[in-house]
């Protein structure tokens, strides 16, 4: 059956760009040109990966870590044992991420299909780069953007939060936060009531949307329907991501110093101070 329709759609066009030249398909990928690329810059990314590590001090997959340059390195290329691995390997990831993003749009279009997939992973593409390019440059060094390993970027998320004294106290990052728990719920919510429809009680039929419906109505007075959910959790979704490249670029750029501080204009309010 799915091969019936793949025969259907694995037709040509809807292809950027390179025309015909990379429109086929390698068993169940589809190709185009933009394949190509993120293949070869994701493999030359690994590849750069296991050269750096190879340098030492380790070849331990949980303990590799390539390091930004040192701060004092500012903006400058730096040689690869100083900073240039990490330099050579982000610039692959984003080509690799941006490949992988238009890859999309060129599967949208070729089965005529919204650009939803591909703008939704935009907002994650950004979130990497502003926490690789954007906050570094504003910054004034590349060693301000994270290391690539296992522990040592969890390392880097807890130190750049201290410096900070508490990062919960950052605005942002409470508005991010509560979006990434928000689409949680409404997953939640969302695959259970689905689930539920679909499982009835033994020997009865299969229930219709309508039953959805009726569900959340009865339940808090108001349904947002079968496709509002699906907004709901895309619109829930892009924000959470949204706000973590705010909340992080506004740290530094914007913002030095303690984010309990920042909250001191709360108490200066005249109203109850
Ligand atoms: C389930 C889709 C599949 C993807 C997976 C990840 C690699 C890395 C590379 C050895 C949901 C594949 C992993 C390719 C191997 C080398 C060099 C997605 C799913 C299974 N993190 N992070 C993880 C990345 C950042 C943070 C895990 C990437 C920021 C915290 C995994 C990036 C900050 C915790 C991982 C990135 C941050 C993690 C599970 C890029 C803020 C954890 C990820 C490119 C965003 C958790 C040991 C997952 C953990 C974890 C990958 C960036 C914080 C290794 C690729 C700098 C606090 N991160 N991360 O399931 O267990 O994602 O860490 O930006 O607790 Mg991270
Ligand atoms: C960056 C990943 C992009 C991934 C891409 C794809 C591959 C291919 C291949 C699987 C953004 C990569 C693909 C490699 C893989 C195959 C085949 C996603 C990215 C493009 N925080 N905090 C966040 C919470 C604290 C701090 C964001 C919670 C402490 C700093 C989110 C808590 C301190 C930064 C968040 C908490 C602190 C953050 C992360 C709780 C530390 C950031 C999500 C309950 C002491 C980061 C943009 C995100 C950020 C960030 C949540 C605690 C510091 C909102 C719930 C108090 C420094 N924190 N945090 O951004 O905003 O995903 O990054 O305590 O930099 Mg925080
Ligand atoms: C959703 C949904 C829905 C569904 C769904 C889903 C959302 C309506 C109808 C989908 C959801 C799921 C399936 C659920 C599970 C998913 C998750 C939990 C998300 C996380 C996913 C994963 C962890 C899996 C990730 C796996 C990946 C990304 C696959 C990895 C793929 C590759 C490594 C190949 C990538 C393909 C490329 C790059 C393009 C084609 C390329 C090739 C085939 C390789 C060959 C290369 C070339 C021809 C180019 C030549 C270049 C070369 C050789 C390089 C040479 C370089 C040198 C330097 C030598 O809503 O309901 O149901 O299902």
């Amino acid at each position: 059956m799915l091969l019936s329709f793949e025969r259907k759609y694995r037709v040509r066009g809807g292809t950027l760009i390179g025309g015909d030249l990379f429109d086929f398909w390698v068993g169940p990928f589809y190709v185009g040109f933009f394949g190509v690329t993120a293949a070869i810059s994701a493999l030359l990314g690994t590849m750069l990966i296991f050269a750096s590590a190879a340098q030492g001090p380790t070849l331990n997959p949980w303990l590799i870590s390539i390091d930004p340059p040192a701060i004092e390195a500012g903006l400058k290329l730096m040689p690869l044992n100083e900073g240039g691995y990490w330099q050579v390997i982000t610039a692959c990831a984003i080509v690799a991420f941006g490949s992988w993003a238009l890859r999309q749009v060129e599967i949208s279009r070729k089965l005529g299909m919204g650009l939803h997939v591909p703008f939704a992973f935009s907002f994650a593409v950004l979130a990497y780069v502003t926490l690789v390019v954007i906050r570094p440059v504003l910054m004034g060094a590349w060693g301000h953007g994270f290391p690539y390993g296992i522990w040592t970027h969890l390392d880097w998320v807890s130190n750049v939060g201290y410096q900070y004294v508490n990062f919960h106290y950052n605005p942002l990052h409470m508005i991010a936060i509560t979006f990434f728990f928000t689409t949680c719920l409404a997953l939640a919510l969302h695959g259970s009531l689905v689930l539920s429809a679909v499982n009835p009680e033994k020997g009865t039929e299969v229930k219709s949307p309508e039953y959805e419906d009726t569900y959340f109505r009865d339940f808090i007075g108001y349904s947002v329907g079968t496709l509002g959910i699906h907004r709901v959790g895309l619109i829930l979704a892009l924000n959470a991501g949204f706000w973590s490249a705010a909340c992080i670029v506004i740290a530094g750029p914007l913002y030095v110093g303690s984010w309990v501080e920042f909250w001191d204009f709360w108490k200066a309010i005249p109203i109850w101070s």
